[in-house]
């Protein structure tokens, strides 16, 4: 007999996804054969920029998430430079990469440490150290204090480091477990240090002040240049000595999980981080089953049969709809279910990487990922996994690290850091980016001089879509079927999958 298994929620912040699952019996364990992923509440973002001042639209989109609020930013800034006809000046295009680079460092560190390293690293090995660390000896009293007071297992003994499953899932050796604990609390530190980073020109973190169609209010002075740099320096530092190493380490200790989680292998990628010569640093483009193609972006519809809308389905975003039926028949969830050609596609930095990787023109990520390939002795298949995600998304921060520094040399300093431009009383624009968990889209039409309409297609909603109309499931809904549990009340493998692909159910129900 198989088990239905609701792991709810999924997310350690960022929402309330719940993932079903439905498993069949099997001699060691249960085969997932079919999943479905709730997103458990809607907001309305698109609802209530409706009749509001176009100029507003940065600011109250940054309020869809509070970690990834830069790219939300961005992306209305994007579709109103589209509908004006404008594009940043040159500080203008610095300053914003700039802050979306420190916003992708804090994102990626904290999925990395934060979000899902507790899904490997056993918490309670610290119970075990025996060494002079002020920090680590810390945390060693809280678990043992927390340890002793409430039974190993119920759900309040460990808080924070929750949800945790009790079982063998975990590192086994207790130097490896404590060093990872003690890159955790490092971890938070560096967080701090690309959020002031980001308000260094972004004025205010988590939702940017400054972010302006044409490009930033702040002028960009010696001081401000030098704030930033002295961050990215010790952010730099962290990710190339202790993250990209640690995600290494990980996944050589468990090299199962480069096979685990596979999914359609169909990617999306808008771009990101624009370029002098108009291009972008990652390229954009689609893989559909492994193969690229150009992105051709009328190739997006947003589908609800199994969503809570009674708007129609299969509009293009630049035509969408958002009109809740909480009561809808047959539908599970709160998110849309975008897809590419009919195709569900997954987005994020495996997307970047591939797309990268495949499009025409010179590749950022060719160098680290055939070296990827040889040091793990994998194929580029295997990149489609658990793995896979995370490697990519650790070693996506090094080359934007890189570039950033570039960046910081190319301002002027002192000069303007935005363009101006008039205002449209009717008009249309799509603004499109790379948030830290994909591609992301804003269509925007302006009606006198108001916002007639506005739609948001974001990283999550894609990765975490349901069943589409002709009944194919979502990204991750794909990516857990075949996956093994060893124990149907602690489906600790298929979270391990869930959140290789960073969820943010804030971001995808908006
Ligand atoms: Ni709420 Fe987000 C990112 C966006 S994910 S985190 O990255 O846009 O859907
Ligand atoms: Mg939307």
């Amino acid at each position: 007999m198989g088990q239905k298994i609701t792991i709810d929620p999924i997310t350690r912040i960022e929402g309330h996804l719940a993932v079903k699952l439905e498993t069949e019996r099997r001699k060691n364990g249960y085969i997932v054969t079919s999943a479905f992923s709730v997103g458990a509440m809607f907001r309305g973002f698109e609802v209530l920029l409706k009749g509001r001042d176009p100029l507003d639209a940065q600011q109250i989109t940054q309020r869809i998430c509070g970690v990834c609020p830069i790219s939300q930013g961005i992306a209305s800034c994007k579709a109103q430079e589209n509908a004006y006809g404008i594009k940043p000046n040159k500080n203008g295009r610095l300053l914003q990469n700039l802050i979306l680079a420190a916003n992708y460092i804090q994102s990626h560190i904290v999925h990395f440490y934060h979000l899902s390293v507790l899904d490997y690293v056993d918490v309670t090995s610290i119970v075990g150290y025996r060494g002079n660390d002020l920090e680590l000896l810390k945390l060693k009293d809280w678990a043992i204090d927390k340890l002793k007071s409430s039974k190993l297992g119920e759900p309040y003994a460990l808080g924070p480091f929750l949800p945790r499953y009790e079982g063998e899932f975990y590192l086994t050796d207790r130097d490896t477990n404590i060093e990872f604990l003690k890159h955790y609390l490092m971890a938070l530190d560096m967080r701090r240090i690309a959020h002031e980073m980001c308000a260094v020109f972004g004025a205010k973190v988590p939702h940017s002040t400054a972010l302006v169609p044409g490009g930033c209010t702040q002028i960009p002075s010696e001081e401000r240049v030098l704030a930033y740099r002295s961050r990215l320096q010790m952010l730099k530092d962290f990710v190339e000595r202790v993250y990209i190493p640690d995600v290494f380490a990980l996944f050589s200790l468990m090299p199962e999980y480069w096979k685990i989680g596979k999914g359609y292998r169909n990617l999306l990628a808008y771009g990101v981080f624009d370029l002098d010569n108009g291009d972008t640093l990652f390229k954009r483009g689609a893989i559909i089953y492994g193969k690229y193609e150009p992105l051709d972006l009328g190739k997006i519809r947003e589908d609800v049969k199994y969503s809570r809308f009674s708007s129609p389905s299969s509009l293009h975003p630049s035509r969408g709809e958002t009109i809740p039926d909480p009561d809808k028949r047959n539908a599970y969830t709160w998110i849309k279910a975008p897809r590419y050609d009919g195709h569900p596609m997954e987005v994020g930095p495996l997307a970047r990487i591939m797309v990268d990787y495949h499009a025409p023109g010179k590749s950022v990520v060719r160098e680290f990922l055939d070296g990827v390939m040889k040091q793990f002795n994998i194929q580029k298949e295997d990149f489609y996994s658990v793995a896979g995600r995370h490697v990519t998304r650790a070693l996506e921060l090094k080359i934007i690290i890189e570039k950033a520094m570039d960046w910081l040399d190319d301002i002027d300093v002192d000069k303007a850091p935005a363009r101006d431009f008039d205002l449209v009383k009717k008009g249309e624009g799509v603004g499109l980016t790379e948030a830290p968990r994909g591609a992301l889209g804003h269509w925007l039409t302006i009606s006198d001089y108001k916002i007639d309409r506005y739609q948001c297609v974001v990283p999550s909603t894609w990765n975490f879509s349901p069943r589409d109309d002709k009944g194919n499931p979502g990204p991750v809904e794909r990516s857990l079927i075949g996956v093994r549990l060893k124990d149907s009340k602690q489906p600790m493998e298929a979270a391990r999958v869930i959140r290789s692909f960073d969820p943010c159910l804030a971001c995808a129900i908006h």
